[in-house]
């Protein structure tokens, strides 16, 4: 077989979107990189028996399993992958820690700092590896983005502005479906996507030092899911906050998830003292570049399509100007992780990325309420 020696088995937590997207990876990712370790997709776990051996077989996992914690506790798996719905994300990678299972967690890590830091004390102390899947720093126009920051294309970084817009929530009739709900989400819009783009932020700019914020719920009142009347919603439809970054920079991040028309608009620009970048996942192979070292007559923003060999992931795939879409993120994402696990190497973004975002998450929250600046806990 080429390019692998060893074999680790999987368990999965979720099958629905994240559970398909994972599984595509770890069927795909040994055909585009021949990770050092190849992933069997041993066990996937849910709750709803027909639902689960349904998903297992379309996507396919060898087993399924209804108890999280019977799987966690299985001695031939080595990789635990927590893809279910986020009040499970701390109970769930503290158990697979304390097992001695590798893990990769979907974002966000966690429904508050204080779970999040019991979480970073048990993988401590398992010696593991731990990922948080923000996959789109997997995306090669934004690997490109850091490589110009990193070679000082810009300058120096005075501004990031993040806009994170949806729309699957514009109609009162979407029920209260769990990333509604504050007890089993955290939060809504917040949690949800301003948790990219804060990852985005801290790996393209620095840490985040204070923040100022404003949340709105526009539909108060939403069906619940089994048809039986309606329920109050008690999340965030929206927020948007000002930041200082350590380095001096400003920040200005806003999500939504009704925007009308916009479907997945993660968005960024950087700018900087010599020039300015923008990144638009709607059009993911693409990143906007300007310079103010271009001579004067030849001064613009400039498209590059990022899908060169020397672009990050893309020799893997296809020749240049065959693009790639958002499930490769996932497929780039666990071919990191699997050589990451191989070496020995702490992946990245991992618990300490989570627990820092968790912490900017709660700073934000804390200003809605207090209506002031707060400063994000180190
Ligand atoms: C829903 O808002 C969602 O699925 C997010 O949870 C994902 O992280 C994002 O990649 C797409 O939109």
């Amino acid at each position: 077989m080429l390019g692998w020696e060893d074999m680790i088995n999987v368990g999965m937590i979720g099958y629905q979107f994240m559970g398909k997207a994972h599984s595509h990876a770890f069927k795909d990712v040994a055909m585009f990189f021949q990770p050092r370790l190849q992933p069997v997709m041993k066990v996937l776990c849910g709750r709803t028996e027909d639902r689960l051996r349904e998903a297992a077989q379309l996507y396919g996992w060898e087993e399924t399993e209804t108890d999280w914690q019977r799987l966690v506790a299985r001695d031939d798996l080595g990789l635990i992958d927590i893809a279910g719905p986020n009040w499970l994300h701390a109970p769930a990678a503290i158990a697979a820690a304390e097992a001695g299972k590798h893990i990769l967690l979907e974002k966000p890590m966690a429904t508050s700092v204080e779970d999040a830091e019991r979480m970073v004390a048990a993988v401590e102390r398992a010696g593991v590896v731990h990922m948080v899947g923000f996959n789109y720093r997997r995306v090669p126009a934004v690997g490109l983005a850091k490589r110009l920051i990193n070679e000082g294309a810009l300058g120096e970084v005075r501004h990031f502005r993040g806009t994170y817009l949806q729309d699957w929530l514009v109609s009162p009739d979407v029920p209260l479906v769990w990333k509604i709900r504050r007890e089993t989400a955290g939060s809504g819009a917040h949690g949800d996507l301003n948790a990219h783009q804060i990852d985005l932020a801290r790996w393209l700019v620095g840490e985040i030092e204070s923040v100022v914020g404003m949340s709105e719920t526009f539909i108060r009142e939403r069906p619940l899911p089994d048809g039986s009347g309606s329920g109050p919603v008690d999340v965030d439809d929206a927020t948007a906050f000002l930041a200082r970054f350590r380095t001096g920079a400003l920040g200005t991040f806003e999500t939504t998830r009704l925007a009308p028309g916009r479907k997945n608009y993660n968005r960024f620009e950087i700018n900087g003292s010599e020039g300015s970048l923008v990144f638009n996942f709607e059009r993911m192979n693409e990143l906007q570049f300007y310079s103010t070292q271009d001579p004067a007559h030849a001064r613009g923003f400039r498209t590059i399509l990022a899908t060169e060999s020397d672009h990050p992931y893309i020799s893997h795939w296809w020749p240049p100007g065959h693009v790639i879409g958002y499930e490769q993120t996932f497929v780039n994402e666990i071919a990191d992780l699997l050589d990451c696990i191989a070496d020995g190497k702490p992946a990245w973004p991992d618990f300490h990325d989570g627990l820092a975002n968790q912490r900017v998450l709660a700073a934000v929250e804390r200003s809605v309420e207090t209506g002031r600046w707060e400063q994000v806990s180190a």
